[in-house]
């Protein structure tokens, strides 16, 4: 896949950033946004050459901000020898062609910026093939003139459109030869990651998974607690592919810890949906742990966001632990409205290891619940059920005498019913 943005050798690509103030944010959530979108454009390498914003009722349906305005920037544009407009918002693809057929120049969006840092940062065949998959469902119905040279310089030849076809028409198949292609390799890697999930699951150790905003402090909080090496960095989306290690908390308990993909405001829903294998691993946890940058102006905003995308993926309802990060470099303490709304989070300081005992001591508290402690008694001759046990429970202790065998074992509560049969009498 051809960079969405093109670093070129002699110099950075200018982009010019464009917020809009809508009726329904204020001016500070726009500050704010478009603040993180410089964040985002720095991260994707260019350089920022300006913006500008307009304060709108609701976006023009041709051109996203008005007309005029668009004529207006442009000249700053041409002036300031700019080569990639950035918007702060989701433009539609005629919206995307009317805006650079103003501009004269590339038009990106929020979520094509996103696409392009993910697509720079993928390390995984599987990461990268996710990224690809989504730029090109992303640039599928975007396809102009500007676009147009990417799947000729992918190199794919052979494949002669048939008589009158338009160059466009025949960028657009190749486009999707190439989507078909990734989605059935993509499913063979998937097939591979649920047998090793599946593999790992025997060992019957309950999985928990940092989630949360970008750049929180989730990978240090992995390395904190396992040793590992992740690339921990203050960038955003410094972690792309997931990464489990295996943490052992001073009871003695095993746990699974799965350090993810950072979470953004406005995260496009192809983003999601491209990432929805990688994410099983939060989809699957016992327990999340989401991490919050609490030194954060946003913070607040950040954990509504984490919490729309978790929705998104089906893990709203799971059992999360609100792990408050950064309290090192937090001016003060808590806010009270922050305290009283998450009662029960831990604060902790991933860098200094400040808070880390008690959050071991709390993650043991809400793990153990998951697995019911059952004493069953099972005849001897029913080998499929003893096999089963040790497939799902994880088994303290076990006697073989007479005719019946004897479990001690914890199992995940949705499995219970299967093996009421064989509980053992009290006694
Ligand atoms: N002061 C301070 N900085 C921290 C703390 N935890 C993490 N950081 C810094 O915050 C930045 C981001 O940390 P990461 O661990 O990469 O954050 P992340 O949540 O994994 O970010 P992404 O993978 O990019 O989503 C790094 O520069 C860390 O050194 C902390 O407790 N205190
Ligand atoms: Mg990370």
């Amino acid at each position: 896949m051809k960079a969405l943005i093109q670093t070129r050798d002699t110099r950075s690509i200018r982009a010019f950033l464009i917020g809009v103030e809508l009726k329904s944010a204020s001016a500070a959530d726009m500050r704010e946004s478009l603040a993180e979108l410089a964040e985002l454009a720095t991260t994707a390498g260019t350089e920022i050459a300006g913006e500008g914003t307009q304060k709108l009722a609701s976006p023009a349906a041709a051109t996203f901000i008005g007309r005029g305005k668009a004529l207006e920037f442009a000249a700053l544009c041409q002036q300031n020898d700019v080569d990639t407009v950035i918007f702060d918002e989701e433009l539609s693809p005629a919206q995307n062609r009317n805006l650079e057929k103003i501009f004269e120049c590339k038009v990106l969006d929020r979520t094509a910026l996103i696409l392009e840092i993910f697509s720079q940062r993928a390390r995984t065949r599987e990461g990268k093939m996710q990224i690809e998959l989504a730029q090109l469902e992303y640039l599928l119905p975007r396809l102009t003139r500007f676009w147009s040279h990417l799947s000729r310089q992918r190199g794919s030849t052979g494949s002669i459109g048939g008589e009158g076809e338009s160059q466009l028409e025949s960028d657009r198949r190749k486009l999707q030869e190439r989507i078909d292609k990734i989605e059935s390799e993509l499913d063979a890697v998937r097939r591979q990651r649920r047998t090793q999930r599946a593999g790992r699951q025997r060992a019957n150790w309950p999985l928990a998974s940092i989630v949360g905003y970008t750049n929180a402090g989730k990978s240090t909080l992995l390395n904190r607690l396992t040793g590992a090496h992740v690339l921990a960095e203050d960038k955003l989306f410094a972690t792309l592919d997931p990464t489990t290690r295996r943490l052992r908390l001073p009871t003695k308990q095993n746990v699974l810890l799965t350090d993810t993909v950072g979470f953004i405001k406005k995260l496009p829903h192809g983003l999601v949906e491209a990432f929805k294998a990688t994410l099983e691993e939060v989809v699957q946890a016992d327990l999340l742990l989401h991490v919050v940058d609490v030194s954060h102006p946003q913070a607040e905003e950040q954990i509504e966001a984490v919490n729309l995308v978790l929705a998104e993926i089906g893990a709203a309802a799971k059992p999360t632990l609100m792990v408050f990060n950064k309290i090192d470099q937090l001016a003060g303490s808590v806010s009270a409205v922050m305290r009283e709304k998450y009662a029960h989070a831990v604060c902790i300081s991933a860098k200094t290891g400040e808070g880390i005992a008690p959050l071991l001591s709390e993650i043991g508290t809400q793990l153990r619940p998951t697995r019911e402690f059952l004493d069953l008694r099972v005849p001897q001759e029913k080998a499929a059920v003893i096999a089963r046990i040790h497939a799902v429970g994880q088994v303290v202790s076990s006697r073989y005498t007479g005719k019946n065998a004897r479990f001690k074992v914890r199992i995940p509560p949705h499995l219970l019913e299967e093996f009421t049969p064989f509980l053992a009498a009290e006694a």
